[in-house]
C-alpha cells in the first residue's frame, strides 16, 4: 500500500498568494498542494494536505495521523512559536516529522527564532519558499524508504 503522509498547515497560510508576497512568495496554498502531491507521486507517497486556523484541530489531525499516516510534514505557522499542545501531539505520534517554513525564520523577528515544533522534528527546512515543501517530501520518502529497508 502507498504510504500516506499528512502535510499540515497552520494559521493564515490560507492567505498565501493574496498578501505579503515579499515574505511568503506569490504561490497560493493550492499551488503548494499541487507541487507537494506531484513530488509525492514521483516518490511513491500519497499526501493528505490540510490547513487550519484552529490549534485544537491541528492537534486532532496530528493524533489522527498516528494511526493513519506514516509521517507528518508540518508548517504550523504562528503556532510554531507558541504551541506546546502541537509539540506534545507530535511527540506522542512517534512518527517522523519534517518541519517546514517558507521564510527563513532565523532572519526575522526574534520571537520567530524559537520553534516548539523543532523538538519533535527529525529535520527542519526553512527559507526556501515552496521548494521547501518538495524537499520535505523528498526527505520523508528517504526516511520512510530507509525504515522499510530496516524492517
Ligand atoms: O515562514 C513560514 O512558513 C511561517 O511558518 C509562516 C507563518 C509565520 O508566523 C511563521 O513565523 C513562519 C505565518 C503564515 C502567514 O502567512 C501569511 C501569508 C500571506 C499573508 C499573510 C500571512
Amino acid at each position: 500500500m502507498t504510504p500516506l503522509v499528512y502535510v499540515l498547515n497552520g494559521p493564515n497560510l490560507n492567505l498565501l498568494g493574496v498578501r505579503e508576497p515579499a515574505i511568503y512568495g506569490s504561490e497560493t496554498l493550492a499551488d503548494l498542494r499541487a507541487r507537494t502531491e506531484k513530488v509525492a507521486g514521483a516518490h511513491g507517497l500519497k499526501i493528505d494536505f490540510r490547513q487550519s486556523n484552529v490549534e485544537g484541530e491541528i492537534v486532532n489531525w496530528v493524533q489522527e495521523a498516528r494511526t493513519k499516516a506514516k509521517g507528518i510534514i508540518i508548517n504550523a505557522g504562528g503556532y510554531t512559536h507558541t504551541s506546546v499542545a502541537i509539540l506534545d501531539a507530535l511527540q506522542a505520534s512517534e512518527l517522523p516529522v519534517i518541519e517546514v517554513h517558507l521564510s527563513n525564520i532565523f532572519r526575522r523577528d526574534e520571537f520567530r527564532q524559537h520553534s516548539y515544533i523543532s523538538l519533535a522534528a527529525t529535520g527542519v527546512i526553512c527559507g526556501l519558499g515552496g521548494k521547501g515543501y518538495e524537499l520535505a517530501v523528498e526527505a520523508m520518502a528517504n526516511i520512510l524508504g530507509n525504515a522499510a529497508k530496516k524492517a
